[in-house]
């Protein structure tokens, strides 16, 4: 046999023979279906899908801002500016969300949209005119509205005077939450005050990897979160207090989360796994959510710790009042969670991350198993069903059988209709959640797919595709088509179970070659080198 022959075969072997060595299936074949009731609806989020970013009013937002100024941060030089023009288009993208078959639609309002200052003093009608028009177009098929309040588009000029890190942004984030409850609150019955607040503050203010890139690490990310915990309790307040009787809505927070599988079957490693959970999602879900409230005990610990040793006057975690911790605590009606993948975790055994800065407070090492399925544009989205199943159950627990709304869970590829992977992906991944609900008695109420269609993904710009439906970027009128996922996605909403050939233990949709960029070589992203 030729070598190159023999390489390929071997390599064949690898990839097929590993992918079916570990058990990766959130649960046997089953009979399982849907509750009635069970919630089912697809996202999106403003920033990705309206384009019209100076239109009819609208002021720049900080992923506007971070783009024009720094074109060399999104992979593919691309921008926002036009995204999939969901803004002229909305009635498309409700007639897409109708053939799908769903109850609910969960899309963001832009900030800058509504209130181009960044403050009440001044409300853009034609922006309210436009989310009003969306509203009547979903009810008119029938379809749930959910509002995510704020899903990363910050107004630049809240930015400029220091954006989440600035304590006033607690009473602008409540007013402007008040105008939205003011001209929505009749119609939308789903709120979700924020979407992954830890990307904003970790990667926006710790990092350079989501706007507004400050790279601030050890400090920011902290004060970031503070800031914003306190303008969640804020606006769930005033919902409670005024706007919940006008029609019995409900209001939570998204919170992203990996699963966290020990590395190895190790009190280490166990260890380690769950204390990235008690600090990664539990810093935004233990004050809101927990008994007892307040931030979790050990990253309170840890980074008072580090903060001492690293010679600060005072700890670089800010602390609630018993008033503020009281305040917080219990302020959701559900647990949003948006779950994508699964990581590896083992105690460090150096320091890790820059000093100081989350990573290097908590000190642990995270790493994904080079056998786990992928073949994604996002090479950290490795295919892991058991993962989403185990936080499902994860979450009920620590939190005392808190309402779970999965807001966001789906799959990337480089796009096409015939996307047989993400066929396979949202299987598996439903497929585990039949599971986590009727096998683990996981308290979970409703799903949604990431995303309705192919839209801005971030520093991805166009290459890495989420959605539903195919986008086509090139056409003037960005035609949309629905993709086998979509179909699929529909029967499981009409059937509430899973097609009878779905067979768990078959991840062949993930195997062979990795797939190379269809376009240009990316360009490297400068702006994170020059940071
Ligand atoms: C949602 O976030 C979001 O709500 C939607 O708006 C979005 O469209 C959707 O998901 C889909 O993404 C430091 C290679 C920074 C690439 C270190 C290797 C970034 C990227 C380590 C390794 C990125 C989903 C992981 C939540 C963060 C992507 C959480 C999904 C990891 C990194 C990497 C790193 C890497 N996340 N996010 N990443």
């Amino acid at each position: 046999m030729e070598t190159y022959k023999l390489l390929l075969f071997l390599a064949a072997v690898i990839i097929e023979g590993n992918a079916a060595m570990i058990n990766l299936a959130g649960g046997p074949k089953s009979n399982y279906t849907f509750p009635k009731n069970f919630l089912f609806g697809v996202s999106t989020a403003a920033a990705q899908i309206e384009g019209a970013w100076n239109e009819d009013g609208k002021s720049e937002s900080i992923w506007d801002h971070l783009i024009h100024t720094n074109p060399s941060f999104v992979k593919d030089g691309s921008n926002a500016d036009v995204a999939a023009d969901s803004y002229h288009l909305y009635k498309r993208d409700a007639e897409m969300v109708h053939e799908l078959a769903v109850d609910i639609y969960r899309f963001s309002i832009s900030w800058p949209r509504v209130l181009p200052t960044g403050l009440a003093n001044y409300v853009n009608p034609l922006g309210i005119q436009y989310y009003k028009n969306l509203i009547d177009e979903l009810i008119k098929y029938n379809i749930t509205p959910m509002v995510t309040i704020y899903h990363w588009d910050l107004p630049q000029k809240l930015q400029d005077i220091g954006g989440w890190t600035n304590a006033h942004i607690v009473d602008y984030f409540t007013d402007y939450a008040k105008v939205l409850f003011d001209n929505f609150g009749d119609k939308v019955k789903y709120w979700v005050t924020f979407n992954e607040p830890m990307q904003t503050c970790l990667e926006g203010y710790g990092g350079t990897y989501r706007a507004p890139a400050l790279n601030r690490h050890g400090v920011a990310e902290y004060l970031c979160t503070h800031n914003l915990l306190k303008a969640h309790a804020s606006v769930y307040h005033l919902f409670d207090t005024n706007y919940r009787s006008l029609n019995g809505g409900k209001i939570g927070m998204s919170l992203d989360s990996n699963w966290a599988e020990p590395k190895t079957n190790t009190p280490s490693d166990r260890e380690a796994a769950e204390l990235y959970l008690r600090t990664h999602v539990g810093w935004y879900a233990h004050p809101v959510y927990s008994a007892e409230g307040n931030y979790p005990p050990e990253l309170i610990k840890l980074v008072d710790e580090k903060s001492r040793l690293q010679n600060y006057t005072r700890s670089r975690l800010p602390k609630f009042t018993p008033e503020e911790v009281a305040f917080i605590k219990g302020t959701a009606d559900f647990f949003g969670l948006n779950h994508y993948t699964t990581y590896l975790l083992s105690m460090a055994d150096k320091e890790v991350g820059a000093i100081p800065s989350h990573e290097n407070d908590v000190g642990i090492v995270r790493v994904q198993d080079p056998k786990w399925p992928s073949r994604s544009s996002s090479s950290w989205l490795k295919v892991v069903p058991f993962g989403f199943r185990r936080l499902l159950k994860w979450i009920t627990k620590t939190y005392n059988n808190v309402p779970i709304i999965v807001t966001e869970n789906g799959y990337a590829d480089f796009s096409g209709i015939d996307d047989a992977a993400r066929v396979s992906y949202y299987s598996h991944y439903l497929n585990a959640l039949l599971h986590a609900i009727h096998e683990d008695h996981s308290n979970v109420h409703g799903y949604f797919a990431w995303s309705l269609m192919d839209n801005f993904e971030w520093d991805d710009g166009y290459v890495s595709r989420f959605g539903l439906y195919l986008v086509d970027f090139k056409s003037p009128n960005k035609t949309r088509t629905a993709k086998h996922s979509a179909k699929l996605y529909a029967s499981v909403v009409t059937s509430r179970g899973l097609p009878p050939d779905y067979d768990p233990e078959d991840f062949t949709a993930f195997s062979g070659a990795s797939l190379l960029m269809p376009t240009v070589l990316p360009l490297i992203p400068l702006y994170r080198l020059m940071v």
